[in-house]
């Protein structure tokens, strides 16, 4: 049954123990609206498989308590954010509730009653029915809206007037500045330690152009596969960063689309370099890594030079 905004309010209000349940690699606006849900309504914010990283760290900085995997008994099931049964792992659903923006509706013809609309982000949705309720819109669960609406959002690349009426009325109402929940939905991670990695793998890169694809090989003592990500974000099509542990070299290697598409498996390379030194490595085509012995700079030259085999093969070959 589809409801509006009021009916959704009156149809919780005769529930006791609900779980809102969040799709699996929850993400902001999963999270953030599910939290705005609990805080005004009351019960218990369910998370299939973990949180993707950008609602991990507004959980953290929100202290956001959710269950992991919901097992309990709960007299209503909100799901909220997801429209397959699929992203929720086989969870098993007896009576349930949606709450969704998404088209494709699939898990609203067997819940009790839904709420569904075409909005850009279910957190704009709840927004919505905190104001049918008047319940005051507090701090963090607005900042946890906004975080939700940004993101599913692209950065307001796909907002709609909606979104953006909605972010201008949670700030309004909550006093919270737009710049402080950027920095916190910022890709540079929170660890200074990690920081300082990416700084040092910038600063020891060594890049080599050819035609036009870019090369990068670094050094770190660690964190080799988060600073060998970002050298590829600031410019680099292929990068390797390696970490020495005792007598062990760690090799991080990352590549983007483009030279996956063209040739570039990491897998195989790790693999391969990996049996010549002595050691083991694999991965995915754009992320593997291996740990292998010998000389770093040997070593760092071979994967390039493997790389450029690759991209270099005459076409059809
Ligand atoms: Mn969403």
């Amino acid at each position: 049954m589809e409801i509006d905004e009021a009916e959704f309010v009156n149809q919780l209000l005769d529930y006791h123990n609900i779980l809102y349940l969040c799709h699996r690699h929850a993400d902001p606006d999963a999270l953030g609206s599910a939290f705005a849900l609990k805080e005004a309504l009351g019960g218990t914010i369910g998370v299939i498989d973990g949180c993707d990283r950008v609602a991990s760290v507004l959980a953290k900085q929100l202290n956001i308590e959710f269950v992991m995997d919901p097992t309990g008994e709960y007299d209503l099931v909100v799901v909220v954010d997801t429209s397959t049964l699929a992203q929720l792992n086989g969870f098993p659903l007896k009576d349930y509730a949606v709450i969704d923006h998404h088209s494709t509706t699939s898990l609203n013809e067997k819940a009790i009653f839904s709420l569904h609309k075409n909005k850009s982000s279910t957190a704009e949705i709840v927004l919505g029915v905190l104001n049918v309720m008047g319940a005051p819109i507090m701090r963090r669960a607005a900042f946890a809206l906004i975080a939700g609406i940004i993101t599913d959002t692209g950065n307001f690349k796909h907002a709609t007037s909606d979104s953006f009426k909605a972010v201008a009325e949670l700030i309004e109402l909550s006093g919270i500045g737009y710049s402080e929940v950027m920095d916190a939905l910022s890709t540079l991670p929170q660890d200074i330690s990690m920081r300082i990695a990416f700084l040092k793998a910038a600063q020891r890169a060594v890049i080599e152009r050819v035609d036009d694809w870019v090369f990068v090989t670094s050094q770190v003592s660690s964190f080799g596969g988060a600073a060998a990500s970002n050298l590829v974000s600031i410019g680099a099509d292929v990068a390797f960063v390696a970490s020495k542990e005792d007598d062990l070299v760690k090799v991080s290697g990352r590549a983007r689309k483009c030279a996956i598409n063209a040739g570039v498996n990491l897998a195989k390379l790790m693999e391969e370099i990996s049996v010549k030194h002595n050691g083991t490595g694999g991965g995915h085509e754009g992320a593997a890594g291996m740990d292998v012995r010998g000389d770093v700079d040997q070593i760092l030259a071979a994967c390039i030079d493997d790389v450029k085999k690759c991209l270099m093969k005459p076409q059809g070959a």
